[in-house]
């Protein structure tokens, strides 16, 4: 297949610094480091995407796993979000299920039923079909991609942000095969054959691990972990399914890189607060269903939060409610140790005003 994509040119006009920032450190990286600060650092889950007329003008020139495969394509929709609301902080352009294809599932895109693999791991032999990989090798252009962007967003205060979904969030793709709907086939593994979904648990932790140190090597200086669909786990195999795993990836990051900050959101983690504590992650991504300063109280002093607007606030047509709501969520969130963010990613069809309203809010804050 041939690909006509636009060449990549540094752009030049992306927002001036912050500018109490000194040395240009990254606000996000200073909140997660603990300062106190006047107001706190902002970025968005999906900020790049559907609900952006640029984005969607790429992707008539581009299937979406081609944005993801190109470099030059990939850091043009990652910056596409910076240009035109100035957020403090850049995800890179790419998918939690990247390194599943990478591992030998081979990954489908379409509109109308999205990512999907066409032969998803359903016997404990399928298990031999997944292989290993060498992310500078067979991602090589995902490390190319953040090393553009490293490159792009030196000296504008902007961190730049890796991320990989944690080990059950994958695994259940894997299984699925699909979108989640009802998580059958994970469930069943679950109940079923718990040995065979720990075999299966720690060869995708193995491959998490060296994902990300690929990605800080590349120049990423946060790593954030999505494990979307933990929240559905029930209670009884949550610890030893779920977190057992994403602690493994923490703490190996953590001893590899302990400067590097390891951010892990969990979907629907209310009920489960208490136990995520007791992961060694810098900062928490919450949704909405917690209050950001009753959750404060749960976690060990110095842990960071982050989160957490509901995403649908975004639909609002009363633009003074909206900004209300922003402010609510800064006010429980607090002065130190707090990234603003969504509960959950921007949705498609949100009004791109409403995106530019919120970030001005934040951004016209003072504490
Ligand atoms: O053009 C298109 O239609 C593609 C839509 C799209 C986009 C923009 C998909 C397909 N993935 C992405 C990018 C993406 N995915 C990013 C980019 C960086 C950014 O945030 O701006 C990130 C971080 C992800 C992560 C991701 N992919 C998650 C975890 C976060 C979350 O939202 O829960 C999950 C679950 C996925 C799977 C996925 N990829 C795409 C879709 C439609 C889905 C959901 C599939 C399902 O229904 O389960």
């Amino acid at each position: 297949m041939t690909m006509t994509s636009t060449r990549y040119q540094p752009t030049g006009n992306l927002p001036t610094p912050y500018a109490e920032t000194p040395n240009f450190e990254p606000l996000l990286l200073r909140a997660l480091k603990g300062e106190t600060l006047e107001r706190p650092p902002v970025w968005m889950m999906r900020q790049a995407g559907r609900y952006m007329p640029q984005y969607q003008a790429v992707r008539k020139r581009h299937t979406f796993l081609e944005i993801c495969h190109t470099p030059e394509v990939a850091v043009e929709v990652t910056l596409q979000p910076l240009q035109q609301f100035g957020f403090d902080a850049s995800i890179i352009f790419s998918d939690i299920l990247i390194p599943l294809q990478a591992m030998g599932l081979e990954l489908a895109f379409t509109d109308e039923k999205g990512p999907q693999f066409a032969n998803p791991v359903r016997h404990v032999d399928d298990l031999k079909r997944l292989h290993g990989f060498d992310p500078m090798v067979d991602c090589d252009f995902l490390i190319k991609s953040l090393q553009m962007m490293r490159h792009e967003l030196k000296d504008t205060g902007i961190a730049l942000i890796g991320f990989a979904g944690a080990p059950w969030t994958l695994a259940s793709y894997a299984l699925e095969g699909c979108s989640w709907k009802t998580g059958r086939f994970s469930k069943q593994w679950l109940f079923e054959q718990p040995e065979a979904l720990h075999q299966l648990l720690a060869t995708i932790t193995a491959m998490v691990i060296d994902y990300c140190d690929a990605q800080i090597q590349a120049g990423a200086q946060v790593i954030q972990l999505f494990d979307t669909w933990a929240g559905n786990v029930p209670t009884a195999y949550y610890e030893a399914f779920v977190q057992a795993y994403q602690a493994q990836v923490i703490d190996a990051l953590k001893a590899k890189h302990p400067t590097v900050a390891v951010i892990i959101f969990v979907k629907h983690s209310r009920g489960l607060l208490p136990t995520m504590a007791k992961l060694n992650a810098d900062c928490f991504s919450l949704d909405e269903l917690t209050r950001l300063d009753e959750a404060r109280n749960l976690f060990p002093a110095g842990t960071v939060l982050q989160g957490n607007l509901d995403s649908t606030a975004l639909f609002l047509t009363d633009k003074a409610k909206l900004q209300a709501l922003t402010e609510a969520t800064i006010a429980q969130g607090g002065q130190s140790h707090y990234v603003f963010n969504l509960g959950h990613g921007v949705l498609p069809l949100t009004p791109v005003e409403n995106v530019a309203l919120v970030v001005d809010t934040i951004k016209n804050w003072h504490w």
